[in-house]
């Protein structure tokens, strides 16, 4: 999308609607004046907990400089009568998406048509994220160059009036390289490039063995993973083909940036500390803060 256009909803419906109601946002046309509220937004970070989101808020108003007066906490913008968790800093919004493609493409939809009813121009998506490595230290931080079906190809299919509906799965190349750019040698982790896939389910989907449910043996699921594993994906998590084939409808650019909290060529549970993991959980961030100072022109 050009940096100027405003963002595009592919759906004539919308445009002769007298109210848009953003139900899941706690967000209305009529109800709110949504221009001078999300007009002068730029870049939206996604990620599946509320709380998560309100921390990534808090970071970006120090990586960005922006400050919150002393006394104010920040503002949840849905005001717990929302679905999802928003807060505004500036010109970023971060807002949660819960777990699996149905809970983030309800939020999708409404993002977007937010953007649009808001005026918004040359909007940036990022997903910050948590994940299941391949191969990988837990800590390390995958920028998703592809996104993949549980089926392992690059489609997001809906059923939609009782038909599959393939949409392709496209994230902005320069985004995710631009991204790794913002990883640093001296971080003290790795930022690595690679295809993520994403399933519908944390246990069979994902080929864990450790379900409350499993038909299948280690071997079948060391050959799936491997599998995935020789076609270039580094990691496993929930959004990602979702988040890629909803955003590239609407011509948004997007990226995907998440940390890996187990290597499941190892294992299936999450067993690092709660204090390591809330750490490695603000890695995704900190590269999509350095992204944003950079597009802002600053130091
Ligand atoms: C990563 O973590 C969640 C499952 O634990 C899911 O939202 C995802 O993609
Ligand atoms: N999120 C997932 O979806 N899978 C994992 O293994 C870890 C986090």
């Amino acid at each position: 999308m050009a940096s100027g256009s405003p963002i595009h909803i592919p759906n004539p419906h919308v445009q002769g609607m007298t109210e848009d109601v953003l139900y899941h946002l706690a967000l209305g046309t009529n109800s709110h004046d949504l221009p001078s509220m999300f007009g002068d937004l730029k870049f939206v970070c996604v990620g599946g907990s509320p709380r998560r989101m309100e921390k990534v808020a808090l970071y970006m108003a120090d990586a960005l400089d922006i400050d919150i007066p002393t006394g104010m906490a920040l503002n949840n913008i849905g005001h717990g009568k929302a679905r999802y968790a928003i807060y505004k800093v500036g010109p970023v919004l971060a807002i949660s998406h819960g777990m699996g493609r149905p809970s983030m493409s309800i939020m999708m939809h409404e993002l977007f048509k937010l953007l649009h009813h808001a005026g918004c121009t040359g909007v940036t998506l990022f997903r910050v994220g948590t994940c299941g490595g391949l191969g990988l230290e837990p800590g390390s931080v995958v920028v998703t160059e592809e996104a993949l079906s549980p089926l392992l190809q690059p489609s997001y299919d809906q059923i939609i009036l009782g038909n599959v509906v393939s949409r392709p799965c496209v994230l902005d190349k320069d985004t995710a390289n631009d991204l790794m750019g913002c990883a640093s040698t001296e971080d003290e982790f790795a930022t690595v490039k690679g295809k993520t896939m994403s399933a519908d389910d944390f246990y069979e989907e994902q080929g864990r063995l450790d379900g409350a449910l499993c038909n299948y043996t280690e071997d079948d699921k060391m050959a799936y993973l491997k599998r995935a594993h020789d076609l270039g994906v580094r990691n496993i998590e929930m959004e990602a083909v979702c988040f890629a084939a909803l955003s590239h409808a609407v011509q948004l650019k997007g990226a995907v940036a998440c940390v890996t909290l187990v290597d499941r060529l190892k294992g299936d549970q999450i067993t690092s500390s709660a204090k390591d993991m809330e750490e490695w959980q603000m890695r995704p961030q900190k590269l999509v803060a350095r992204y944003i100072r950079k597009n802002l022109g600053l130091p």
